[in-house]
């Protein structure tokens, strides 16, 4: 079918303002945020509703034309980005935003996979409950993308994934036929469990148009608290101390090492370290109850037994909520801090907790031996075991030298993340960026068992080809 007709039936479908065809309102859909993924487009197209949505992967699958589902395009992985070919149809879900229900006896929340994770967040709060998904970009980022890349970010240590925080889903298949399953149960065995599948599958097997979430009681407060130390074995050590106790009250707890926190506070105006001296190794730790009594004095307790063991040098306990706010923008300033500063080869890798400290430091010997001056941007959600193993290159650097010192860097990296037994990609998804990576460490079973399922989903491969598999 002619471009000129594909997009008059697209208009038929959504209307004038569900579809963007002036390239120059395409730019945020057609490029990603860390200016690494670049494409073109045919169309990007709004729909309102699921039935919308339905009618345009129905166009697509007659005409066979390949689609890439696009949330808030705040991904790390080069995802939710078209290819260069300009023949893939961009598919929005920035129009779909209704929160249909919120439901606090049943402790759950349904929505459209387009609204902005944030908005989420605030509607549980309005009930008086929770909803635990937190991460830097939760101000754009949207469900269905959350959904898609199985998002973690810091709440993952006490109430696990996306996938943890989901009972139900509705997804439109690549020939446009609509699987709703958007139960609220919290126990339903009839068969496999095909939300799963989706969940993660970065959309080459459907589109997710909606969500039913779990919510939690909502903490009446929370103690946040940063601290620094000599190594890293020693912010594992307490991590460990902490979890036995304080149980499920210790709600997060990110590292990052002191390149990381000098980037940040460098880079970014108005960002200062807690402490006055340096250390090598820093710990952001936070506490959180339905009922704070004690909750502060246990923290400070703890800490304190664990500078009489010479666990950690120093520490401060936010003593406001003000103070609290700033130390967790040292944390979220990491990303913004590394763009504004080179270009950063990223490793985002899952390890053993117990392995942490040893992977660290033979991969920091690795970078210095083979690739000396390089900085290295290790922070991370170490609570759940999840490294950001960044290493900066220069801005400047030419488009060869980026290309084949990544490729170098990540065989490196990934080599020993596999001898630990971790993964090479923790929470961000694997898009395009790690996709032949994947290939190199997935056995031939794992790899035949993805493509047969993607086989039997999308027979004409037509949902975002080239990204994960
Ligand atoms: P997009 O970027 O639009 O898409 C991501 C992928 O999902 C693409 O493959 C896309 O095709 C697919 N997709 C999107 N919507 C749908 C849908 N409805 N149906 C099917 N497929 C779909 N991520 C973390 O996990 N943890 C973090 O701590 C974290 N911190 C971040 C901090 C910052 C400052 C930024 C900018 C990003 C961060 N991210 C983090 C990465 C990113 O925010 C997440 O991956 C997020 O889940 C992506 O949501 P999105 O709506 O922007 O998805
Ligand atoms: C975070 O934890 C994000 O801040 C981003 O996952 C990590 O910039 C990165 O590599
Ligand atoms: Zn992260």
């Amino acid at each position: 079918m002619k471009q000129k007709e594909l997009t008059s039936r697209l208009l038929h479908i959504v209307g004038e303002e569900g579809v963007v065809l002036n390239p120059a309102d395409q730019e945020p859909y057609v490029n990603d945020w860390l200016g690494k993924a670049h494409g073109r487009t045919v169309a990007v197209v709004r729909p309102r509703n699921t039935t919308e949505v339905a009618a345009v992967m129905r166009l697509c699958h007659q005409t066979h034309t390949p689609v890439v589902p696009q949330g808030g395009n705040t991904g790390m992985s080069g995802g939710a980005t078209p290819d260069m070919s300009g023949a893939q149809v961009v598919l929005s879900l920035n129009r779909m935003k209704r929160i249909h229900d919120v439901d606090p006896i049943n402790n759950t929340l349904t929505a459209d996979a387009g609204v902005i994770l944030a908005d989420i967040q605030q509607a549980a709060r309005h009930v008086d409950r929770y909803f635990p998904l937190s991460l830097g970009a939760e101000g754009s980022c949207t469900i269905g993308g959350n959904l898609a890349t199985n998002a973690g970010g810091t709440g993952v240590l006490r109430y696990g994934n996306t996938r943890d925080l989901t009972l139900g889903l509705e997804v439109v298949l690549p020939d446009g036929r609509v699987w709703n399953g958007l139960r609220a149960l919290r126990k339903d065995n009839t068969g496999y469990d095909l939300k799963d599948l989706f969940i993660g599958s970065e959309g080459s097997l459907g589109i997710i148009t909606g969500v039913v979430l779990k919510l939690f009681a909502a903490p009446a407060g929370r103690v946040t608290a940063w601290v620094g130390a000599q190594n890293l074995t020693n912010i594992v050590a307490l991590l460990n101390r902490l979890q036995a106790d304080c149980g499920p009250r210790l709600s997060a707890f990110e590292m990052m090492s002191a390149p990381s926190l000098a980037l940040v506070t460098q880079q970014l105006p108005g960002h200062a370290s807690p402490l006055d001296k340096t250390y090598p190794y820093y710990a952001l730790i936070e506490l959180a109850d339905t009922n704070m009594s004690g909750v502060q004095d246990m923290l400070q307790a703890g800490l304190a037994v664990a500078i009489e063991d010479a666990l950690i040098d120093d520490c401060v306990v936010a003593m406001s909520e003000a103070q609290s706010i700033s130390m967790w923008k040292l944390r979220e300033g990491i990303s913004m801090a590394q763009v504004k500063a080179g270009k950063a080869v990223k490793h985002d890798i899952a390890l053993p907790i117990s392995s942490l400290a040893r992977f660290a430091a033979e991969a920091d010997q690795a970078v210095q031996d083979d690739f000396p001056g390089l900085p290295i941007i290790n922070f991370g959600h170490i609570g759940d075991g999840n490294l950001h193993y960044n290493v900066l290159l220069p801005l400047d650097v030419a488009y060869e030298d980026y290309a084949k010192k990544t490729a170098d860097l990540n065989k490196r990296i990934h080599d020993l993340v596999t001898q630990f037994n971790g993964s090479i990609s923790a929470e961000h998804g694997v898009g395009t960026l790690r996709r032949d990576e994947l290939r190199r460490y997935k056995s031939s079973v794992e790899m035949d068992l993805m493509i047969a399922i993607k086989r039997t989903l999308d027979p004409n491969q037509l949902m975002n080809p080239g990204k994960l598999l």
